[in-house]
């Protein structure tokens, strides 16, 4: 089977999982920093920060050049990446962006031109300047959806003839499981806090959609879901119901961002937790008023739900009860290729918009053999199989615009911040402890990668 000549294919990464230079042009400070242990452990106080993985990352401030050439060596035709917001603003309520930080990324986006890369940016992907924190209290605070909008206004004027495809905030569900990330609160913050500072973003994201179709001719932006779908653990009804509730936690980011309002389910539950969100008067009129243009989501595994809660487990980053017909990666994130199928027919049903998977991947650890090759025959089995359900979707009449796969080159993880969970077609010779000669060597997955880019998917094989 071939997939549409007009498919995007290619990888993603994220600017603090790539970048390093941490103080580097004037950036500031940002809530990414103060995570030396990943998203899921407590954050540092600026005046505690010790030394932290992505202080340095894979060096890609440095090193983008010939990490681009290889990139476009398996024939990328986008790459999806993100802006560090502490680069532009550096402590987030400036009135003037930093020059520097802009100047950074024209390079970048100069780079990729050069061979044909399309640019795909997200705004805010998992981090923001932690001044906003330290002086307005995150998200908690409307301020931020005004600072936030001076931000993408600026990069959208900046960028407005390079970047054409745009999201908003990454995986912007994940608040409820690590609100200093997400929403820039403490990591002890109230569903009221949280829900509360969602609204926010989810009005700041409105307001960035419409900045963009105003600034930008052409360009598309779309939202961006944790895809933590899951499914009854058993056929019982109270099982049935369960994972509902479960998948609504998770949809009511999109229905918001898509239809424009808040879902009843959500009213009611709001109602029965006394959660009161304070809104002005015009917010819900916003919200209706800027669906995104295509929905985006990250998948790596799916869950089950239970109407017996003490079953979840925490093996991917969001709890489920472990599903009994699937195996585990080495991380403990099931292994479910016809999960993305499945997810995929849902969400299109549900939106009727176009999908973008933004983020599939295995984080395993490699090792480099005694002819210094990396045989890494379990990511091409994953990404193949997963990448086969993304043909079975698109055949079900599923609108799909591309896939780019999580770590196109090794990259600090973003839940356990180590270098050896590694999703790359390229290794980096980097390790956990930091040493390491920072080499690229391209994986046997890269060559497979290749060719299942050039051949459309046609390489792709049953495997199991
Ligand atoms: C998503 C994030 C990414 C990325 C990925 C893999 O949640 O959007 O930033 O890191 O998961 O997760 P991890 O790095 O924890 O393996």
């Amino acid at each position: 089977m071939k997939f549409p000549e007009d498919f995007l294919w290619g990888g993603a990464i994220a600017a603090n999982q790539v970048e390093g230079a941490v103080n580097a042009g004037g950036k500031g400070l940002s809530t990414s920093d103060l995570l030396p242990r990943g998203i899921l452990q407590p954050h540092e106080k600026p005046d505690q920060k010790g030394p932290n993985i992505k202080d340095v990352a894979i060096d890609f401030y440095h090193r983008f050049p010939e990490d681009i050439a290889l990139l476009a060596g398996m024939g990328f035709t986008c790459l999806r990446m993100s802006i560090a917001w502490s680069r532009i603003f550096p402590q987030g309520d400036e009135s003037e962006p930093c020059e520097a930080g802009l100047a950074f990324y024209d390079r970048v986006f100069a780079e990729l031109e050069k061979y044909g890369i399309q640019p795909f940016v997200t705004l805010s992907h998992y981090e923001m300047p932690y001044g906003l924190v330290e002086k307005y209290g995150g998200w908690a605070n409307r301020r931020l959806i005004g600072f936030f909008e001076r931000y993408a206004e600026v990069v959208f004027q900046r960028y407005s003839r390079q970047v054409k495809l745009w999201l908003t905030f990454n995986e912007i569900n994940m608040s409820l499981h690590a609100p200093f990330t997400g929403v820039g609160l403490a990591e002890e913050a109230t569903e009221q806090q949280i829900y509360q500072a969602i609204h926010h973003q989810l009005l700041a994201s409105a307001r960035v959609v419409r900045l963009c179709h105003a600034i930008i001719p052409g360009a598309k932006i779309g939202n961006m879901l944790l895809g933590a779908i899951a499914y009854p653990l058993s056929c019982h009804p109270d099982d049935v119901i369960a994972t509902m509730l479960e998948n609504n936690k998770w949809l009511f980011f999109g229905d918001v961002q898509v239809r424009g309002r808040y879902p009843g389910y959500m009213c009611r539950y709001f109602r029965e937790n006394n959660i009161d969100l304070e809104m002005e008067e015009g917010d819900l009129a916003e919200l209706a008023d800027a669906s995104v243009d295509f929905i985006s989501f990250s998948y790596y595994a799916s869950l089950c739900a239970s109407a017996d809660s003490s079953r979840k487990e925490v093996g991917n980053i969001v709890a489920g009860v472990p599903n009994p017909h699937l195996a585990k990666s080495e991380w403990g994130w099931q292994i479910d290729p016809k999960g993305i199928r499945y997810l995929l027919n849902v969400l299109y049903d549900r939106y009727q918009k176009p999908l973008f998977v933004v983020e599939n991947g295995l984080g395993a650890s490699d090792v480099i053999d005694d002819n210094g090759q990396i045989i890494d025959d379990y990511r091409i089995a994953y990404l193949n199989d997963h990448l086969l359900q993304v043909a079975e979707a698109l055949a079900d009449g599923v609108e799909i615009i591309g896939y780019t796969s999580w770590g196109p080159i090794d990259l600090v993880s973003n839940s356990t911040a180590e270098m050896s969970k590694r999703y790359g077609f390229i290794y980096v010779d980097r390790n956990d402890d930091g040493s390491g000669t920072m080499r690229r060597i391209k994986k046997k997955s890269y060559y497979w990668y290749k060719e299942v880019i050039g051949s459309r998917g046609g390489a792709l094989r049953n495997l199991s």
